[in-house]
């Protein structure tokens, strides 16, 4: 494993390369199901725990386990488990930390998917819920009940850019002895450690920037030994969104140009933020790269960059909105984010479709809210396709 604390480095050459017979600089892809044991006696050994050894890819794969170690060096934690989904990971990591009778903190606005997981699946489970506006520091320490286990959140939040003081919530969580739990996925490990801040897990949507490719759904939890040694043996290997390790193969390919694909990102962003901004046919931009941002100022603290995503409110309704989306010819009209590509999408109707009404406006997602996840092309080429498409909407 490189000894580098190098990012730039590390994003290249950390984990074992599972190769030791060819020296081959791809990694090996492990396209297997099952691994043979030499013999029966062998088998139970490896069962046991009392011989190192691969068994069976829902336990652990050479390919998965160089990601795996990749990630957690990126995030600088002891160890990673590679999960099927982003939501795989976040229901591994919070199932394996919670039980009937436990109750939740989380942010009040999240993923759409992450929303239903705690309020209508883990409420079938006497799993409880109180969602707060992390912002308000006093309105997490009144949330805090005797049976609290977890505080969980995204910083930036998904969709409305909302960024939350990682450092104040590290603190209060050791406190009060519990679970931090941040989704990292919109600013990776290269713009944000949120270890840094006594974070206890880190999980992420690989589906985004880390494959950054767009051809693969996955996700990655990173924390000490002992909770990734806990959520493997326990939610993983039971409950199953174990990756594929041909998806691991496409993350370990993508993740190298990780630092160089964000930088470009950030870059394009930041000037269509800039453009929007400047624009009276857009109402709000909430980028946290702008000077007006409330969270600005952790911009070079907490975060070294604002990330690729641009969330903005345009002069107009909810058809409006859809009417402007519907203008754009170089934007894909997509769901995700992190891609090549850059995606346009409409929270209200699509991600955050889970929500009620009345938790939509409390989470801060209004009905012309659009999301952008800005791509790696010619920024001038997306600002013409955003200007064309303003003039013919509103
Ligand atoms: N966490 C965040 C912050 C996400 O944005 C997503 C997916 C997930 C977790 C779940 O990851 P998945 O299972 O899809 O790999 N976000 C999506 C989005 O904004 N549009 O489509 C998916």
């Amino acid at each position: 494993m490189t000894q580098s604390s190098h990012f730039e480095t590390q994003v290249i050459h950390a984990g074992d390369n599972p190769d030791q017979q060819y020296g081959c600089l791809s990694t090996p892809l492990y396209q297997t199901s099952t691994f043979v044991f030499e013999t029966a006696e062998q088998g139970g050994r490896r069962f046991a725990g009392e011989e190192p050894g691969y068994i069976y890819t829902r336990l652990g794969n050479p390919t998965t386990r160089q990601l795996e170690q990749r990630l957690a060096v990126l995030e600088n934690m002891d160890d990673a488990a590679a999960t099927a989904t982003g939501m795989g990971a976040v229901a591994a990591t919070l199932m394996a930390n919670l039980q009937c009778g436990d109750h939740i903190i989380a942010a009040n606005a999240v993923y759409g998917c992450t929303y239903s997981l705690l309020t209508e699946q883990f409420g079938r489970y006497g799993i409880e819920t109180t969602l707060v506006d992390m912002s308000d520091h006093h309105a997490i320490e009144r949330a805090l009940q005797p049976n609290t286990k977890v505080i969980f959140l995204e910083t930036p939040v998904n969709p409305n850019l909302d960024v939350f003081d990682l450092a104040w919530i590290g603190k209060f969580s050791r406190a009060n002895n519990l679970v931090s739990v941040v989704d990292n996925t919109f600013l990776t490990p290269y713009l944000q450690r949120p270890k840094d801040f006594d974070i206890d897990i880190v999980i992420h949507s690989a589906t985004k920037y880390l494959n950054g490719h767009g051809d693969v759904i996955a996700g990655i939890i990173c924390g000490s030994f002992e909770q990734i040694e806990n959520i493997k043996l326990t939610t993983l290997k039971d409950m199953g969104a174990t990756i594929s390790p041909h998806d691991a193969w496409l993350i370990l390919r993508g993740i190298k140009t990780l630092a160089i694909r964000m930088d470009r990102h950030c870059d394009n962003a930041q000037k269509l933020a800039e453009y929007l901004a400047q624009d009276s046919r857009v109402a709000k931009v909430f980028y946290p790269g702008l000077p007006d941002h409330p969270a600005h100022h952790f911009i070079g603290t907490q975060m070294k960059a604002a990330g690729g995503v641009v969330a903005f409110e345009i002069e107009g309704d909810y058809a409006q909105s859809l009417a402007f989306i519907n203008q754009l010819s170089l934007f894909k009209i997509a769901v995700s984010l992190g891609d090549a590509e850059s995606l346009i999408q409409h929270p209200a109707s699509m991600t955050h479709s889970p929500y009620t009404p009345e938790a939509r406006a409390k989470a801060g997602i209004s009905d012309n809210l659009i999301r952008i996840s800005v791509g790696l092309e010619h920024c001038d080429d997306l600002i013409a396709d955003l200007d064309q498409a303003l003039s013919k909407a509103t």
